[in-house]
């Protein structure tokens, strides 16, 4: 490992006494010697490697599988970097992808399957697929969907393996990835195509050179890598949004739960991290980041366990993105409450109407103004404890959501203050 290296772990230890806010899932990649954590813009080693590695994927306990070039191995490593296990896979692995059972699904293009390893058994299922396949997924409804790159088709296989369906699209697929509203992005050598959930092409387009790797971000959009050049092409429901310059050959490429997107630029040797926006707003020069999948967890934490809550902090991973919070992190979180419960404790009744009226008459304060626009016209008029007693007593219309359970203002752009 690099005198940098450690250089820049000595810089580290000092910038922890700032107060930063650290993504609690960081990103992995890999270069020459090891597999390396990436958090905040600074790399850590979690496991020597003899040979470079190739693909990535994330669990929610936060360590990942990897799978490594020119070996016939995929490796499960904790968040602290401890080997839990070893699992020969015959032929080398070119994608990984993980379910909703915790099961991980790799390609082998050189027997044309994939194969099924559940964690502590090995490989436990083998499933033949099309021709040379390369990229693996798993869409909302837990089906496997496989790029098959000489083929010129994608596959997609239910839970047992299975194929249920095959849908031709353009020449030499390569990276998947699951949208979050149902389907998949893929990259092909010549364009970029979104699936429907049936499989029907709804959107296709042509942008970059070689496009070959791609992500998805909180917000939904793809990020396509386009490794024989030195672009990042942004697409959202309008088709492409955004052409991003980067160092030379990015190929690894994954959404970050801060809404960052990290790019794996191998002959430009940098780790670069974007901003929703496609600026770079950090560099770390990296000989020959490598590594493909989902790098961070944010593609299973979306799309594979949307209802899940990665954090802990009782929002669940698909509420906090939709609302621009990190999935991963405890301390960015939504507030929230119960619409009408002004005084906080769980329920919807009088106390709360009359709580209300004395705060909208300024006799005292609440630490949840937004609690209070009952019907959540982004205005506190009497009207609010107006219908929190017509509900009661008159068989009137319910506060708005969040309500009767606990929940995140579902709109929070136009709302009023309201701490956790
Ligand atoms: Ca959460
Ligand atoms: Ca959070
Ligand atoms: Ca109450
Ligand atoms: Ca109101």
């Amino acid at each position: 490992m690099s005198d940098r290296r450690v250089n820049l772990l000595g810089l580290c230890g000092a910038l922890i006494l700032f107060p930063t806010l650290i993504l609690a899932q960081g990103t992995w990649y890999g270069d020459q010697d090891a597999l390396w954590k990436q958090q905040a813009g600074v790399s850590q080693p979690l496991v020597e490697l003899a040979t470079d590695l190739r693909a990535i994927a994330r669990t929610a306990a936060g360590g990942g599988w990897i799978a490594i070039d020119g070996q016939s191995e995929v490796i499960h490593v904790d968040s602290d970097g401890v080997i839990l296990e070893v699992v020969d896979t015959d032929v080398g692995v070119q994608s990984l992808a993980i379910d909703s059972l915790g099961r991980v699904w790799g390609t082998r293009p050189g027997l044309d399957d994939v194969i099924v390893i559940s964690s502590g058994e090995g490989v436990v299922a083998t499933h033949a697929v099309g021709s040379v396949p390369y990229g693996i997924s798993i869409d909302g409804l837990d089906r496997v969907w496989v790029s098959c790159s000489y083929g010129n088709v994608v596959q997609i296989l239910d839970s047992d393996g299975d194929l249920v369906q095959e849908h031709a699209v353009g020449f030499f697929p390569t990276g998947i990835t699951a949208a979050r509203d149902g389907g998949i992005w893929l990259a092909e050598k010549e364009g970029l195509r979104r699936l429907s959930s049936d499989g029907v092409t709804i959107w296709s387009g042509v942008a970059g050179v070689f496009p070959i790797g791609v992500t998805t971000d909180l917000l939904g959009r793809a990020w396509f890598s386009c490794q024989s050049s030195h672009q990042v092409v942004v697409v959202g429901a309008e088709g492409v949004e955004n052409i991003i310059d980067v160092p030379l050959r990015p190929l690894g490429i994954s959404g970050n739960g801060d809404g960052t997107v990290t790019v794996l630029c191998r002959d430009g040797s940098v780790v670069v991290q974007l901003d929703p926006t496609g600026q770079i707003i950090d560099q770390e020069l990296v000989e020959t980041p490598i590594g493909s999948g989902d790098l961070s967890g944010l593609s299973r934490a979306l799309v594979v366990d949307p209802l899940g809550d990665v954090d802990g902090d009782g929002v669940s991973n698909q509420a906090e993105a939709q609302l621009g919070f990190n999935p991963f992190d405890i301390a960015s979180t939504p507030a929230v409450f119960i619409r009408g419960d002004a005084n906080r404790d769980g329920v919807v009744d009088l106390s709360d109407g009359i709580e209300a009226l004395l705060v909208i008459f300024g006799i005292t304060n609440s630490t949840c103004l937004e609690a209070l626009d009952v019907d959540d016209d982004a205005r506190l008029t009497l009207a609010d404890p107006i219908r929190i007693f017509d509900h009661l007593f008159g068989g009137g219309p319910a506060p708005g959501a969040p309500y009767p359970e606990y929940g995140p203002d579902p709109a929070p752009t136009d709302g009023f203050p309201c701490t956790p």
